[in-house]
């Protein structure tokens, strides 16, 4: 006779596999991406070894010993002929950390491959780690840039005060990490992400500085950085490369995303922006493009968002956000971008190069006004009357 144990593993263990190996589907849209059926990772496709201890002896009922909370936030890179994730993994403690997921083909049967990540820690261990970007650098490491948070000790009756600064890792398998020191800046820092190549020798990085934890503060928008030395990061010098603005779509705050694609007409690049409404902040993304010889320069600026929340993407742990730090340049131009809805699970959308780079270059720019919206909308419906 099969015990509580035999039958609730095997149950466990069908769903999983069943929930895994689920194909996944595109969703025709407006035809500057696809998104697809199926959210591509979440709290289930988490592996049941990773949750439930498997001894009959100390787990009769077969319970789950670690909850997992949310999959989100993951850097994303093409290795070894594999779409492959650093997944933010969020346990029912709420302490993230970070896991390798799989893919043959970029789009479904995502499995978590190994051990979630063991990185190091520095003198200062961090309470929490998240958000990875994964930058394949020209000096021939891959690197991992990250938020590394922690108690404002300045603030001992506040048990809310934090800090947050940019953790900074490379490695050359995905897997054994090296930790360098974090970045050191006169400001907060979150959604830091390196530059694949050198300018003017240098590192190059995106920032994003902040008065505090959560506001941005005198923090006018996405920054820009060179630095000497990786393994002991330090800004000198900050400028802004692309601002907030007055009602917009990053109006309380924005950050790059993944690391910038390099195209024979610029970079591309993908941010989020977030503005305040009556119910909360609203996490949207957005493109930008730089020249390539200056990156910091902006060369194209769509105006509005590239996506927002639709359907079951607004519903989560914190609602009406996506946010993306990882997209992969297939070899054959297609781009699969990778996004969180609403710090809960992740799901892919594709494009392509080409695509993408037209919407940059043809989207009409957000020029702050009604009437401007308002002009730029008659425009293209004279431009088409006159084909008629
Ligand atoms: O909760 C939404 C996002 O909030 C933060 O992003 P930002 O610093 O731009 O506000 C991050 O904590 C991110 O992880 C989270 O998804």
């Amino acid at each position: 006779m099969s015990t509580i144990f035999d039958q609730r593993r095997q149950w466990v263990e069908q769903h999983y596999e069943e929930y895994v190996s689920r194909p996944n589907s595109p969703i025709e849209g407006n035809g500057i991406f696809e998104r697809y059926v199926n959210p591509i990772i979440t709290a289930d496709t988490v592996p049941p070894l990773w949750k439930y201890d498997y001894n009959p002896q100390t787990n009769p009922f077969f319970m789950e010993r670690i909850g997992v909370n949310a999959t989100l936030n993951s850097g994303a890179i093409k290795w070894q002929g594999k779409y492959v994730l650093m997944v933010r993994v969020e346990g029912y403690d709420r302490k993230s950390y970070f896991a390798l997921a799989e893919s043959p083909n970029g789009i479904d049967n995502f499995r978590f491959v190994g051990h979630p990540i063991t990185m190091p820690d520095n003198d200062v261990p961090g309470t929490n780690i998240y958000d990875m970007r994964l930058t394949a650098h020209e000096d021939g490491w891959i690197y991992g840039l990250f938020c590394v948070e922690r108690h404002d000790d300045a603030h001992p009756e506040d048990l809310s005060a934090a800090t947050a600064a940019c953790g900074i890792a490379r490695t050359k398998d995905l897997v054994n990490w090296h930790r360098l020191s974090d970045l050191k800046s006169a400001s907060q820092q979150r959604n830091v992400v390196l530059h694949p190549e050198f300018v003017d020798g240098k590192y190059a990085l995106y920032t994003r500085p902040q008065d505090g934890f959560i506001d941005t503060g005198s923090g006018g928008g996405i920054g820009w950085a060179l630095v000497d030395d990786i393994t002991n990061a330090v800004i000198e010098h900050e400028r802004i490369i692309d601002r907030r603005h007055y009602h917009t779509i990053k109006e309380v705050k924005n950050g790059e995303g993944p690391a910038p694609i390099k195209t024979p007409k610029g970079w591309l690049h993908l941010a989020h922006g977030v503005r305040g409404c009556a119910s909360g902040l609203r996490y949207v993304l957005y493109m930008y493009m730089t020249s390539l010889e200056e990156p910091w320069k902006a060369i194209a600026t769509p105006g509005g968002y590239l996506m927002a929340p639709v359907g079951e993407e607004y519903i989560g742990d914190v609602m009406n956000v996506l946010f993306s730090n990882g997209w992969i340049a297939d070899e054959d131009g297609r781009v699969l971008i990778y996004y969180a809805s609403s710090d809960t699970r992740m799901h892919v959308a594709t494009s392509s190069i080409d695509r993408l780079v037209d919407y940059c270059l043809n989207t009409p720019e957000d020029r702050l006004t009604t009437s401007s919206s308002v002009r730029a909308i008659n425009q293209l419906i004279d431009k088409n009357l006159a084909l008629s």
